[in-house]
């Protein structure tokens, strides 16, 4: 659907076809309006002989629909920080704490500004409760005086929501052993995935988290050289990868594995082994890490394709 299409020979197995604004778009044919991108409606057309998907542009606002005819459904980003200013999150859980309070929570309010954040708490997951969220981060949900234990029946209702085109973020760390990880592990287990059991990578007498600095090619790790953990756990599986998703260690130290990403059915999760890039510290304290890079690729990464996609710019704000 990418504008500024001359002819159908620039759209690969479409048709270029004009806007009614001085410039053109690809194009698909369709049955029913159903298979064109909400917002787009099928109908005939001069000169084709099948229907066509169509689209009358006007400004992007967050509707759920592709209102200015590029292909993508609520791509607003008025303050240009790279966070789409539609998309909804929710936390699960208690936000890390050490230093000031909720630094993470924080930032992604000021930069999605029409669906800001909302924390779940402990509430009981079910279909009605994850569907209005783009993305879902997993913060210390520690069952021990803290939470609750979750059920299996909500890492269904999880999983269905990722395989449905959600986005899942998981972090872990926030308490010592045993039993940080029995609860979270919970909900990853129709992933396949899960938190080791024995504290990793734990900062010395310096008091500065340990960098993370091997990444392997993704979009999560774009222009990231450095990123800080202490007393993380690793991240295990899939033992076999299942043939229908596509997941990448994107982060290793130490010799294990930080930071894994994974797609699932229209969705995407990322389990990261630590919780410290939710801290103050290592916002402010770290002109050698890129922690606001790191989350501003992780939520475009967890975003489902053709959704709230908006360009990261070269400088995050
Ligand atoms: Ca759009
Ligand atoms: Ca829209
Ligand atoms: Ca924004």
């Amino acid at each position: 659907m990418a504008n500024g299409c001359t002819d159908s020979s620039s759209c690969p197995g479409g048709i270029c076809i004009p806007l009614g604004s001085g410039t053109s778009v690809c194009t698909t044919t369709c049955g029913t309006t159903s298979d064109c991108i909400a917002g787009w409606t099928c109908g005939a057309m001069d000169g084709q002989s099948s229907s066509v998907c169509q689209c009358t542009p006007s400004p992007e606002i967050c509707d759920g629909l592709d209102n200015d005819c590029n292909g993508i459904i609520d791509d607003v980003d008025v303050n240009h920080d790279g966070i789409c200013d539609c998309i909804k999150i929710a936390t699960m859980g208690i936000p890390g704490t050490h230093g000031a309070l909720d630094v993470f929570g924080t930032w992604m309010a000021g930069r999605a500004s029409s669906g800001a954040v909302v924390a779940l708490g402990s509430q009981v997951l079910t279909a009605d409760v994850v569907a209005p969220f783009n993305i879902i981060v997993i913060e210390d949900i520690y069952q021990n005086g803290k939470g609750r234990a979750y059920t299996s029946d909500e890492a269904q209702v999880l999983s269905d929501w990722v395989n449905n085109g959600g986005g899942l973020m998981t972090m872990t760390g926030y308490s010592s052993p045993p039993n940080d990880n029995a609860n979270v592990n919970i909900l990853l287990l129709p992933f396949g995935l899960s938190y080791g059991e024995v504290q990793i990578l734990k900062k010395g007498a310096s008091a500065t988290t340990v960098p993370i600095t091997q990444f392997a090619v993704h979009p999560i790790t774009a222009g990231v050289t450095a990123v800080g953990v202490d007393n993380g756990y690793e991240v295990s599986g899939p033992a076999t990868p299942d043939p229908l998703s596509n997941f990448t260690v994107y982060a290793t130290g130490g010799g294990y594995r930080v930071g894994e990403a994974i797609q699932i059915g229209k969705g995407h999760v990322d389990v990261w082994g630590d919780e410290w890039i939710t801290y103050n510290s290592e916002w402010v304290n770290h002109p050698d890490y890129q922690v606001p890079l790191f989350w501003t690729n992780t939520i475009k990464w967890l975003t489902v394709a053709g959704t709230c996609q908006v360009p990261i710019p070269i400088i995050i704000p």
